[in-house]
């Protein structure tokens, strides 16, 4: 989701190759697009680029303002990327992304604890700068912020008005709202936590 949001930003033309995970198969898929053997992957002529932060910085010298434009604000914005991909283990662990869900279950601590701290860091972030995201205007640590954004919506996460405001934000973006709509239809249920709107288990 990151780097296609990012892409969708650049508006460069794309076009997108699907891989099932977990099924049979999938692991030698992945290692003959790259010796990472994960996606997301980027085909750049003869070229392949795994990794989403790396993708969308790739992107952002193709394309201008996908990073903040003031510099310290860029930094910041690129460890801010580092820092979600790598960290918020508990958040990741117990609240997998799954945009058909919908459910109030009661969360552990340590769980709430990440959600808080993230909370905090959006709503500061967001108090610092005008405009509607992070850095002010749109940049690449929106579109990884995005992830997360929709676990706080799927889990009923605890949030400051600040980053309720910001879950609205990019949860109503046009692109955003493309890849649920593919979300929405896809075909390969997730039985642990796909439960569909309202559920309150
Ligand atoms: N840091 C990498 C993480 C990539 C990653 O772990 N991708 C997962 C899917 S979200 C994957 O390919 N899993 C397949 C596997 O590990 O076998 C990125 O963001 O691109």
């Amino acid at each position: 989701m990151r780097p296609w949001l990012v892409l969708r930003k650049s508006q460069l033309p794309f076009t997108e190759n699907l891989i099932q995970l977990d099924v049979p198969g999938y692991k030698d898929k992945l290692l003959a697009l790259s010796d990472a053997g994960t996606v997301p992957v980027l085909q750049i002529g003869d070229e392949m680029l795994p990794d989403s932060l790396a993708i969308s910085d790739w992107l952002s010298q193709a394309v201008p303002n996908l990073w903040p434009k003031n510099p310290k604000d860029k930094k910041r914005a690129k460890a801010l990327c580092r820092q979600m991909q790598d960290d918020f283990i508990e958040l990741r662990n117990h609240a997998p992304m799954n945009l058909r869900r919908r459910t109030r279950t009661k969360m552990p601590k340590s769980c709430l604890e990440d959600a808080a701290k993230m909370d905090a860091l959006f709503a500061d972030l967001l108090s610092e700068h005008d405009g509607h995201f992070l850095f002010g205007d749109w940049s690449i640590a929106d579109a990884f912020a995005t992830p997360y954004v929709t676990r706080f919506a799927s889990y009923d996460l605890p949030r400051s008005n600040k980053t309720d405001t910001y879950i609205s934000e990019l949860m109503s973006d046009a692109d955003y709202l493309d890849w649920e709509a593919d979300a929405m239809v896809e075909v390969w249920k997730l039985p642990d936590t796909d439960l569909i709107y309202g559920g309150r288990s």
